[in-house]
């Protein structure tokens, strides 16, 4: 889809560098637990009811863009919803731990079963819930759709849910690559499936979460990850919609990342953006990067971290402000709404031409 006249656009431009008046803002998990407006909504339904359920999708995507003031809506779904669709049954306790599969994927024949979907069709509540959100928004901001990445999606495939040393996916990729590379294969494919069609029904950008990169050594990085991210880029790229790929703990990698195809580079809090800007050397745009936890201090604390990280990326086009990771879920709202509004009030002077 044309980016149609979208009265707020500076996310679209700082990703292709082009001049913005300020840093434009958002946050990856700003529809979520720490809204009590989004609570609210959760009373009603579960969690996977939530994501299936447009109307209700629409409504808690939209809500940080009123409450907050961000400069982009993210679609509310979760990574999870493509092995959920493969045939993989997703259960979400309540105040237990995270979302978890009853049934992990740990052999080639267990890979094998699983469903071959068509993103348009199987998920279609999906970019159902965009084209809803896309009216609702009305072309204030621009909308992000977004994935996980392969590697992130095998995690959760293989070890059932959550991981401390993620002992399975690791025995898979060091005892049985072949197996591994048949998993992310197949989901490389749904995933560029699946962002080309959240791009038709109106996304304006998409992200590519990598949350589990930052797991593996440099060489597996390489092996298991940016190989099929680099694949996806390389599908779905287009001239108007920016692709930006974050992986957590991989600025190792920063220098082959900027190779990728994607426009915009996610970074998270453990690294200098300055020095990652020298690194990328205005090839790729980057987002980012201030330390979630920040937000559990107080709105000065907040600005005056938010001025660093200004300071520190200067005065060169292509930097997205974000968090470094998602938002944590018991963070005031006050600081939250410090944190945008700093970014809002102190970039002006970073402004570029
Ligand atoms: O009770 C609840 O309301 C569930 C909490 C929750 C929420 C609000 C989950 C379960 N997912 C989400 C929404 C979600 N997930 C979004 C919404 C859009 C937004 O506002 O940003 C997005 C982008 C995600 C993506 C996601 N899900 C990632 C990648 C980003 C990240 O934070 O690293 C991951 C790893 C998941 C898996 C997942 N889903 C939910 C939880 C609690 C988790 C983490 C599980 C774990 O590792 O233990």
């Amino acid at each position: 889809m044309k980016n149609e006249n979208l009265h707020n656009d500076l996310i679209l431009r700082a990703a292709k560098q082009q001049s913005v008046e300020r840093t434009p803002v958002w946050f990856m998990r700003q529809a979520g637990r720490y809204l009590p407006e989004y609570r609210e909504v959760r009373k009603k339904v579960d969690f996977l009811t939530l994501c299936k359920t447009p109307e209700l999708a629409a409504e808690v995507t939209v809500q940080p863009v009123d409450l907050i003031g961000v400069d982009a809506a993210i679609i509310f779904s979760d990574i999870l919803v493509i092995p959920e669709a493969m045939g993989m049954t997703l259960v979400i306790e309540e105040n237990k731990g995270g979302p978890r599969f009853t049934d992990p994927v740990r052999s080639r024949h267990e890979i094998e079963l699983l469903r071959d979907i068509e993103p348009a069709d199987d998920l279609r509540y999906v970019h159902d819930a965009i084209k809803l959100t896309k009216k609702e928004l009305d072309s204030r901001v621009p909308l992000i759709g977004f994935s996980g990445a392969p590697w992130t999606l095998l995690t959760y495939m293989v070890e059932g849910g959550g991981s401390k040393n993620f002992r399975h996916a690791k025995e898979m990729i060091f005892n049985n690559p072949q197996d591994a590379h048949a998993l992310l294969e197949r989901l490389a494919e749904i995933i560029s499936k699946y962002l080309s069609a959240q791009i038709n029904a109106g996304a304006n950008v998409v992200q590519i979460f990598d949350t589990w990169g930052g797991i593996l050594s440099p060489d597996a990085f390489e092996e298991f990850s940016l190989r099929y991210i680099r694949q996806i880029v390389e599908e779905i790229k287009r001239d108007d919609e920016p692709v930006i790929v974050f992986c957590k703990g991989c600025a190792h990698a920063l220098d082959t990342m900027a190779l990728l195809g994607a426009d915009v580079i996610g970074l998270d809090w453990t690294f200098d953006i300055g020095k990652a800007r020298e690194i990328v050397g205005g090839r790729t745009a980057l987002q980012g990067n201030l330390d979630p936890s920040l937000l559990y201090s107080n709105p000065e604390r907040i600005r005056h971290e938010v001025i660093e990280i200004l300071e520190k990326y200067g005065h060169h086009r292509g930097h997205i402000f974000n968090l470094g990771h998602g938002v944590l879920p018991d963070v005031p709202v006050e600081n939250v709404k410090a944190f945008v509004d700093a970014v809002k009030n102190e970039s002006g002077k970073y402004h570029t031409e």
